[in-house]
């Protein structure tokens, strides 16, 4: 074991992203430091992980998860695709291109389940405040130990922040919205279409939650969608029941007013205005500082802090790219703590920083931002041994996807792509997305279309 020590907040896909990282390394017989990790749900999965509740979580602490019943992968899974365990791997069959999040869960999962990783992760336990010991270039964090309510604190040579940044709303004031008499909630919220059945709802913001939520709503039976824009409509071909309006400016009571000076009255309201990047744990000068974009400042390769080099974020950036981008970070993270990849002095860094920011500055379509963070990707990749992953033909399967979505927003998750990672061609999936109302691994992984069993009922 190398003589230096290791801290881990977060056990979502970043943080055991960096726990198999390390792995890895040990499985080639070579030495590794000494590691801890700590989560403060009871399980692992971040995100995937998913929660009935909403608000505050067992032990009173701010819930994480975001994501609700009937969510079903936004992109193609063979984007996401892990390099070292791929999809037939896991499930020894072909499955479709899409699948729901218990599906990709299980995936996750089954790549860590095969190491001891599990033994490095504390649960129930939350990283409280981090302060650096300038003299002993050590991290002193507190956390708390949820279940047992104890406060303690470790120190760490190096730390890894992998908490995610999908989880704080971004909540932003309407006047009026105070005397509304139905719903009102944030994308975060949102457990599922079904109290929205024949509702009237809107949708403020045009991103990826307001798309699929407007999406889920129609699929479970909604009477109308409204998505209210404030920079561009996401212009798709909707059905008649969703429509796209400019900026809502106030509220009487039920009814909404636009910006384009019409109004129309409502029964559910739902933010879908994006998340904040909240690390509450990390003092002024080693708190990252950023909006959603794809190369957040301050980062050197979008991974190691520019004012401290022993502390490195993962997965901090929007995300085109998930999983596989989080495996390319921890395997740049690890080999750098293992002192195999040379930091350049801070005049280079902030330079190269400033390159990065600028190119994506000058970026307009989503086209445009894959090619970005594939460029990005080989970037990193090319200073390590993660195993060849094709990306080119990766941002091939992206553009297609952006494309998919373009013609049929109700039919994308039915298109089908072949794996880089073992060449397998993705199966059609037994029900048409729009037809499944089902999203359990059973049902998924069951061979009987939707129809037929109806008939057998
Ligand atoms: P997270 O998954 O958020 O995990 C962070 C972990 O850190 C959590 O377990 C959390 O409990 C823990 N943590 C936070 N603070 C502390 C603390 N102080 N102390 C200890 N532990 C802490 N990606 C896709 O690839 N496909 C999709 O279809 C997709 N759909 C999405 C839908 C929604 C609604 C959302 C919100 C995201 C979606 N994503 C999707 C993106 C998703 O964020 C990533 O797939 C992935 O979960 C990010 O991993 P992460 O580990 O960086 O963060
Ligand atoms: P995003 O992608 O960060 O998008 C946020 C959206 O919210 C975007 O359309 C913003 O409009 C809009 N927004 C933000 N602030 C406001 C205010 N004040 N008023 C109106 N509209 C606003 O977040 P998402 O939740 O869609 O997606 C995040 C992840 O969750 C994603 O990876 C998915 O996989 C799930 P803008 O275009 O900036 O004008």
């Amino acid at each position: 074991m190398t003589n230096f020590k290791v801290g881990i907040i977060g056990a979502g896909p970043s943080g055991l992203a960096m726990l198999r990282a390390f792995e890895s390394e040990q499985k080639k017989g070579n030495p590794i430091p000494e590691i801890k990790c700590y989560e403060k749900q009871d399980n692992w999965g971040g995100m995937w992980n998913y929660t009935w509740r909403t608000g505050v979580g067992k032990y009173g602490e701010p819930l994480h998860g975001s994501m609700y019943k009937y969510l079903w992968s936004n992109g193609p899974k063979e984007c996401l695709e892990f390099s070292d365990y791929s999809f037939t791997e896991h499930f020894g069959q072909s499955i479709s291109s899409y699948p729901p999040r218990e599906v990709l869960f299980d995936y996750i999962q089954g790549r860590i389940k095969k190491s001891k990783a599990r033994d490095f992760i504390k649960f129930n336990t939350v990283a409280r405040w981090v302060d650096y010991l300038y003299d002993k270039k050590q991290f002193r964090v507190i956390f708390d130990d949820l279940v047992n309510n104890e406060t303690f604190e470790e120190y760490f040579d190096y730390l890894v922040v992998g908490t995610g940044h999908f989880s704080t709303p971004n909540l932003p004031y309407f006047k009026g919205i105070e005397n509304f008499p139905g719903a009102v909630m944030h994308a975060h919220d949102f457990r599922g279409a079904d109290q929205f059945i024949d509702k009237n709802i809107l949708l403020i913001g045009s991103s990826y939650s307001a798309e699929d939520i407007a999406v889920q709503c129609y699929k479970h039976g909604a009477k109308s969608i409204t998505i209210s824009y404030r920079s561009n409509p996401i212009d798709t071909k909707w059905p008649k029941e969703i429509k796209e309006k400019p900026l809502v400016t106030h509220f009487e009571n039920n009814t909404a007013y636009f910006k384009d000076g019409t109004t129309e009255d409502y029964d559910a309201v739902i933010f879908c205005t994006g998340y904040q990047h909240k690390l509450p744990f990390l003092p002024d000068e080693l708190r990252l500082k950023t909006k959603n974009c794809l190369y957040p400042d301050q980062l050197y390769k979008g991974v190691i802090f520019n004012n401290n080099e022993r502390l490195i974020y993962l997965g901090m950036q929007d995300q085109y790219y998930t999983f596989n981008m989080f495996d390319a970070q921890a395997w740049f993270a690890r080999d750098y703590m293992l002192g195999r990849i040379n930091l350049p002095e801070l005049k280079l860094r902030t330079d190269d920083i400033n390159l990065w920011k600028a190119e994506e500055l000058a970026t307009e379509t989503g086209e445009d931002h894959v090619d970005f963070q594939t460029d990005y990707i080989k970037d990193i990749l090319s200073y390590t041994d993660y195993p060849f992953l094709n990306l080119d033909k990766v941002a091939e399967m992206f553009k297609s996807w952006l494309k998919d979505k373009e013609e049929n927003i109700l039919n994308y998750r039915d298109k089908i792509y072949t794996s880089v990672v073992d060449g397998t061609e993705a199966n059609i999936h037994h029900t048409p997305w729009m037809k499944e109302m089902d999203d359990s691994l059973e049902r998924y992984l069951d061979e009987t279309p939707v129809d037929e069993k109806e008939l057998s009922k």
